[in-house]
C-alpha cells in the first residue's frame, strides 16, 4: 500500500513490491554477477533470520518491463540507510537516511526489459553522521514501498496547502511546484478541486510557459466556504486535487491528490493553540520498531499501535527521533492524533555534529521531511536534534541554521527540540516551545518519592524562567522508567513492572497538572531493539525497556497507570 488514500487518478503508478534477487557484497562500486538469495521488498533484511544482525551492504535486483517508451519516475519511500540506484547498470541516484524518501527520473525509457539494481548499506562509518550505534536500531534494506510512475514532460512535483482562519473565514495558500524534465518548453494550465468542487482563482486556467529543464512555482490564495475544521475530536479531511493540462490539450496530462485539513496552530504566551483554542498535549514517544518487521511497519501494525495509544488516552505521538512513514501520518490525520515530527538525530556530541557530513545530512533530512509531509494537519510542530550539543556556541550556530532552514520551508508551524542539557542549555531563544527530557525517579538513584521528583522539576522550571525560554510553552518531551515484561515483585525493585508503574504514577501526577506545562510525552510507547556498542550496560536484552507495552505490544502494569492518568480516572489501577 502506497498511501492511505488514492494519490493519483491520472498518473500511472505501480508498486514494485515482492521478492527481489538479493546478495551481500563488500564494496558498493562493483555490482555482483550472481545473486544468492531472494529478499522481500518492502522489508528489513533482519526479518530474515540469516541476516538478523547483518551490518554492511546488500544488493537488490529486479527486472521490469515497459510496454511503451515513457518518462519513468522511481520513488523510494525508505531505504535503510544508504542507497545507490542503478538502471541498466548506470548509477542514477544516491540517497542517505532511512527515514525520508527520494525519487529519480529516467526520461524516455524505451519499451522493453530494464534492470533495476539498488545497493543498500546500513554500516556505520564517518560517511554516516546520523545513523550511528545508538539507543535504537538502524535496520538494513528497502524498508518502505518502491513506486514506479510514468510522467509527462512537465509533472507536478508537490502541492503545499497552508490553511488560514481570519475574520471567521477559512482561506489557504496553495503552492504548486511544476518540473519540466524535457528539452522543450511547454505551456501549462492548472485546475484545482477541493472534494471535487472547482476552486476559482485568476491564476488558475492561466497559461504558464515553462522553459526546458526548469521548475515553476504557482502560488494562489483561495477562500473556502462551508468547510469544517480539523481537530483531534473532529479530524475532518478534504481531498485537494491538482490537475495539470499541457500545450492546449483538453485531457489532463498529470494530477496529484493531497489530503488536507483546515486547522491552525500557534503559540500564544505560554499556551499552544489549535484553531484558537488552548490544547494540552499528552502521549508517547514512539520508535518505528517491531519484532515482526523491524523499522518496516505495515499499516496493520501501525493501526495496532494507534489503537493502543488511543485506548490509553493519548492525543499525540512524537516521532522520536526521525521522520515517520507517511502512511502512519495519514492514519494520525484520520484519527485526529497530533504529531510532533522531528528530523533525524539523537544524542550527538559537538564532535559528532562537526562531522563534515553532519549538517548537509541534517538539511537534506529536513528538506525531504517538510516537502513530503507538509500537508499533514496532524503535524503541529517540527523538532530537530534531540539531546545534541545545545550548550556550546558552535552547537548553537548549527541549531540556529537548522531552525532557519525549517522556517524557510514552513512558517506555519512552531519549532522545538528536546534537551537534556539541564541548567546549561543556551538555545531556548531559538525555539517557540521549550521541551525538556526529564528522568527524575529513574536515572537518579534514591529518588523514590513524588515530592523529590516535583522538587527536582521545580528547580528545572526556575532555571528555565531565567533563560529566554521564560514564558514560552513547556513540553516534558520525555519521562519514564524501564521495566522487564513479566518481572513482578512486591518489593518494586528497579526493572520491575511495579517500579515503572510507581514512577509513571508520580511523574504523570506532576506533569499533567502543572499550569505552565502544555504537554507531556512518556518515554516510551513500546520496548525497542538497540545497537550494541554504547548503551548495553543499561539495556537488558539489548533493548530499551521503557515501553508501557513490550515489543510485542503486551501491556505492562504501567499500562493501567497511564490510562488512569491520561483519562483522569479515579485513583485505582485500570484493568486493561
Ligand atoms: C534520552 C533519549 C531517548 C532514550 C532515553 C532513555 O532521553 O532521547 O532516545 O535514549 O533517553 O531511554 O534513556
Amino acid at each position: 500500500m502506497i498511501r492511505m488514500f488514492e494519490n493519483h487518478k491520472i498518473r500511472f503508478q505501480k508498486e514494485l513490491s515482492g521478492y527481489y534477487d538479493f546478495t551481500l557484497v563488500d564494496s558498493s562500486d562493483i555490482l555482483p554477477e550472481s545473486y544468492d538469495y531472494k529478499m522481500f521488498v518492502p522489508s528489513c533484511w533482519e526479518s530474515d533470520i540469516r541476516f538478523v544482525d547483518y551490518r554492511g551492504r546488500g544488493v537488490y535486483r529486479k527486472t521490469l518491463g515497459l510496454d511503451k517508451t515513457a518518462n519513468v519516475r522511481l520513488e523510494f519511500k525508505g531505504v535503510s540507510h544508504t542507497a545507490d540506484v542503478y538502471w541498466n547498470g548506470n548509477k542514477i541516484a544516491h540517497h542517505y537516511n532511512a527515514y525520508t524518501g527520494f525519487s529519480t527520473i529516467i526520461p524516455e525509457a524505451p519499451a522493453g526489459k530494464h534492470e533495476l539494481v539498488v545497493v543498500v548499506d546500513n554500516s556505520f562509518s564517518e560517511a554516516s553522521s546520523l545513523h550511528i550505534p545508538n539507543d535504537y536500531y538502524t535496520y538494513g534494506g528497502i524498508t518502505k514501498p518502491v513506486v514506479l510512475e510514468t510522467i509527462p514532460d512537465v509533472y507536478i512535483r508537490y502541492v503545499h496547502f497552508t490553511p488560514r482562519y481570519t475574520d471567521g473565514k477559512w482561506s489557504a495558500n496553495i503552492r504548486i511546484l511544476l518540473e519540466n524534465i524535457s528539452d522543450t518548453a511547454h505551456i501549462a494550465r492548472i485546475k484545482l478541486f477541493l472534494d471535487e468542487k472547482d476552486i476559482k482563482n485568476a491564476l488558475l486556467d492561466t497559461a504558464f510557459n515553462i522553459e526546458s529543464k526548469s521548475n515553476k512555482t504557482i502560488e494562489i490564495e483561495a477562500e473556502f466556504e462551508n468547510v469544517s475544521e480539523w481537530a483531534p475530536e473532529s479530524p475532518i479531511l478534504y481531498l485537494l486535487n491538482t490537475m495539470l493540462f499541457l500545450d492546449g490539450n483538453e485531457a489532463a496530462a498529470d494530477d496529484l491528490i493531497e489530503r488536507v485539513g483546515f486547522r491552525t496552530i500557534e503559540v500564544k504566551g505560554s499556551d499552544i493553540l489549535l484553531n484558537g483554542r488552548k490544547i494540552f498535549i499528552q502521549g508517547f514517544n514512539r520508535h518505528e520498531d517491531h519484532p515482526a518487521g523491524g523499522c518496516s511497519i505495515t499499516p496493520e501494525l501501525a493501526a495496532q499501535d494507534i489503537a493502543l495509544m488511543t485506548d490509553l488516552g493519548a492525543n499525540s505521538v512524537r516521532t522520536s527521533h526521525y521522520p515517520n512513514d507517511e502512511r502512519f501520518l495519514d492514519m494520525c490525520d484520520e484519527k485526529g492524533i497530533l504529531v510532533w515530527e522531528e528530523s533525524h538525530a539523537r544524542g550527538l556530541s559537538l564532535e559528532q555534529m562537526l562531522n563534515p557530513n553532519f549538517e548537509k545530512q541534517c538539511i537534506d533530512c529536513i528538506n525531504e521531511m517538510i516537502n513530503d509531509h507538509y500537508n499533514h494537519p496532524s503535524i503541529y510542530v517540527w523538532g530537530i536534534l534531540n539531546e545534541c550539543d545545545s550548550t556550546s556556541p558552535k552547537g548553537k550556530e548549527i541549531y540556529a541554521r537548522l531552525f532557519a532552514q525549517i522556517k524557510s520551508l514552513d512558517k506555519s508551524r512552531p519549532v522545538t527540540f528536546a534537551t537534556n542539557k539541564h541548567f546549561e542549555d543556551i538555545c531556548f531563544d531559538l525555539v517557540d516551545i521549550v521541551s525538556l527530557n526529564l528522568y527524575y525517579g529513574w536515572y537518579i538513584q534514591g529518588m523514590r518519592s513524588r515530592e523529590s521528583i516535583e522538587e527536582a522539576y521545580l528547580q528545572e522550571l526556575e532555571w528555565v524562567n531565567n533563560t529566554p525560554g521564560k514564558g514560552k510553552p513547556i513540553i516534558i518531551s520525555e519521562f519514564g522508567a524501564g521495566a522487564l515484561y513479566g518481572y513482578r515483585t512486591p518489593i518494586q525493585s528497579k526493572w520491575s513492572e511495579e517500579r515503572q508503574a510507581e514512577i509513571l504514577d508520580h511523574t504523570l501526577s506532576i506533569y499533567l497538572n502543572r499550569p505552565e506545562i502544555s504537554g507531556a510525552y512518556i518515554w516510551q510507547f513500546c520496548d525497542v531493539r538497540i545497537t550494541e556498542g554504547k548503551y548495553e550496560m543499561l539495556r537488558p536484552r539489548l533493548m530499551n525497556n521503557k515501553g508501557v507495552v513490550d515489543e510485542y505490544r503486551r501491556p505492562k502494569l504501567a499500562y493501567g497507570t497511564v490510562k488512569k492518568h491520561f483519562t483522569r480516572l479515579n485513583d485505582e489501577f485500570v484493568n486493561y
